[in-house]
């Protein structure tokens, strides 16, 4: 090649991996951790493909203690030869051109994952540096990019290896200049998806190495899903000991589902394609539900438990207490919804159904003490939505109760344009008082809560409507619940949690998130749900006081005094310890607060550190703690 001349290929390469520096969250969605991370999947995702495809069944992630990353695999290792369109190496073309992986041209794998298959060039144009190195055919070849993703020299071959190793291994350090806000990678983020990586891959191992503090985890999973199924129920009483397990093909998309029912109320239900989490859900989630009443509901027809036409199990019905995953392998999935992330395959629906209900049927037939138990309980969840109905039309019916109590200690805002109004959910009685003093009286509605809300993991719908508490937030948000649940009925826009930053507020917070999390999933997803950040700091200095987020807005406002300066900081322990001004002028204007929206995830996380940590049986709870203690409270 001339070194003094870009050819038109290489200007087009470079002009591609620039657009990416330019504009980053196009490709990546954000620049945040969650980008960062973001880097490691759309890597680790290659080998994935590759123990897809059969050829790999180890995989090591590496978290350096730069906080660069490495992965390795055992695959066959990237093809080394050129490429005929670009003239360059394939491992060149993969790190530099868009577009180039095995999932497009393709040629390539059967089934791929890939958060949004964007690969590894973009990757490397993230990257201060980049290194790879391909084990092939007794062959060590290396290639290293610096400055996003400009080739440093070409692949060249740099030692020699044993006949009998293959593999990829790929170093490469996120650029500090693109991700602003951290560099660091958290060692639990990571974890947590490599071992659902696992779980959703029998057989394949993947390594999560921590050279930061010298920590180390290998997860593998023979078992795949079922032994995720039994995770998921391990802090819980299952009403039956075996996890049902299926799997079956056809029209090359590949269905399985393991499940178990536990004595909760609420239902953990999760859907992959291709490795993605669905949580939109889709057709695949669709076929299994439908199989599901169909086969539960004629099971129990024919052994007369079910009696008369009219009675029959809801699918709400069948769902309570079920813990589920669902992984379907698809050879060119479609995405769809706000998120991108519901299965839009129409054809899935009637694969997954009949796969799974022909399988489900048979376990019936099989074990005929298990199908009781799943039946009783479905008819117990029956019977208590019924009783739930009666309650609420309860509720609506007594006149009484609207006038006095239907909106609890509500104090609403004027507006009646959703759009614009929002609702602070205030944790104490006196930091609601300062609240109804500081809000924007047109558009902050103020609802303080009192005591620990009703512990939603163990109640059931009936019984939440009867906690107080609870139903003035119902009543307050106006979507109603449960079958007559309509988003478009929402009467505040912004629904915002403030609470203490101490272990109460975490609870409570915990404990709202699981509330929102179990009845008002909808809300959250839309991204309706946010945080308060009240100033953790205080800095008094003469008659001057100045709240502080957090750590580092204090050491730079600190910085700002003259050295003469006497000051006095604070830990700012509870929402009480301001007025109404200062809350208003910290927390709650639109002008100066800080909100943080909240996720599905931050609520499923919720609900799962909930869960462990309220559930029944000691074990988990301490296992929990002792491995979480810093993760303890909720980073929100
Ligand atoms: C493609 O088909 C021919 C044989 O090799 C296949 C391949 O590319 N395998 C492969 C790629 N295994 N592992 C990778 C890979 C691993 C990492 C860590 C990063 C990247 C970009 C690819």
């Amino acid at each position: 090649m001339n070194e003094n001349h870009y050819n038109e290929n290489d200007i087009q390469v470079l002009e591609g991996l620039e657009a990416v520096r330019k504009r980053p969250g196009m490709y990546i969605g954000t620049t945040s951790e969650r980008g960062l991370n973001h880097l490691v999947w759309e890597i680790v995702d290659n080998s994935v493909d590759e123990a897809l495809a059969g050829y790999c069944d180890d995989i090591e992630v590496v978290i350096n203690k730069d906080n660069s990353i490495t992965v390795k695999d055992d695959g066959r290792g990237m093809p080394t030869g050129i490429h005929p369109k670009t003239g360059v190496s394939t491992v060149e073309t993969i790190f530099t051109v868009l577009h180039a992986g095995g999932k497009f041209g393709g040629g390539g794998y059967k089934v791929s994952g890939g958060l949004h298959g964007v690969g590894a060039s973009v990757v490397n144009a993230l990257s201060s540096w980049l290194e790879v190195k391909v084990f092939q055919g007794g062959k060590v070849y290396f290639q290293r990019f610096e400055n996003g993703g400009k080739p440093v020299g070409k692949l060249e071959q740099i030692d020699t290896c044993d006949i009998n190793r293959t593999g990829t291994t790929v170093t490469f350090k996120p650029d500090p200049e693109i991700f602003q806000e951290t560099t660091v990678y958290n060692y639990e983020t990571l974890r947590h998806r490599t071992k659902e990586l696992a779980f959703l891959n029998k057989g394949l191992q993947i390594k999560l190495i921590d050279l930061r503090d010298d920590k180390s985890e290998a997860f593998l999973y023979n078992g795949g899903i079922i032994e995720y199924v039994k995770m998921l129920n391990e802090s819980k009483k299952t009403i039956h000991d075996t996890i049902v397990y299926c799997e079956g093909e056809e029209s090359g998309i590949e269905i399985e589902v393991a499940f178990q029912y536990n004595d909760g109320y609420s239902s953990n239900l999760y859907s992959f394609t291709n490795n993605i989490s669905t949580v939109e859900g889709g057709t695949h989630e669709d076929g299994v539900r439908l199989a599901l009443s169909r086969v539960i509901n004629n099971y129990a027809r024919n052994n007369n438990i079910l009696k008369g036409k009219d009675e029959s199990l809801t699918s709400d019905d069948v769902k309570e207490g079920l813990t589920m995953i669902i992984s379907c392998k698809h050879p060119d999935p479609q995405f769809e919804g706000q998120t991108k992330t519901k299965l839009g395959n129409s054809e899935v629906r009637r694969i997954s159904s009949n796969v799974f209900g022909e399988k489900l049927e048979k376990f019936l037939l099989e074990n005929p003490q298990e199908a009781k138990q799943i039946i009783e309980k479905a008819m117990l969840a029956s019977h208590a939505r019924m009783a739930a109905k009666k309650a609420r039309e309860m509720t609506r019916r007594k006149g009484g109760l609207e006038i006095t109590n239907k909106w609890g200690k509500l104090t609403d805002c004027k507006s009646n344009d959703p759009t614009i109004s929002e609702i602070f959910l205030v944790e104490g009685d006196s930091a609601g008082g300062s609240a109804k003093e500081g809000r924007d009286y047109m558009t902050q509605a103020i609802l303080p809560l009192r005591g620990k809300i009703l512990n939603v993991e163990k109640a059931r719908l009936d019984k939440a409507l009867g906690n107080e508490e609870i139903r003035s937030i119902i009543t307050a948000f106006g979507t109603g619940i449960g079958d007559e649940f309509d988003l478009s009925k929402l009467r505040y826009h912004k629904i915002v949690i403030m609470t203490d930053a101490d272990v109460d507020g975490d609870h409570i917070r915990t404990l709202l998130l699981t509330l929102f999390y179990r009845f008002f999933r909808p809300v959250v997803e839309a991204g309706h749900v946010y945080a308060a950040q009240p100033p953790l700091f205080k800095v008094v200095h003469g008659k001057t006081i100045k709240w502080c987020l957090d750590e580092k807005e204090k050491d730079d406002y600190i910085a700002t005094l003259p050295e003469t300066t006497r000051y006095e900081i604070s830990r700012n322990k509870g929402l009480g310890e301001m007025d109404a001004k200062e809350l208003r002028e910290t927390t709650m204007s639109i002008e100066n607060r800080v909100l943080k929206k909240i996720t599905v995830e931050d609520a499923m996380l919720a609900d799962k550190v909930f869960e462990t940590l309220m559930g029944e049986d000691v074990d988990p709870r301490r296992e929990f703690i002792e491995n979480n203690a810093p993760y303890a409270n909720l980073d929100l």
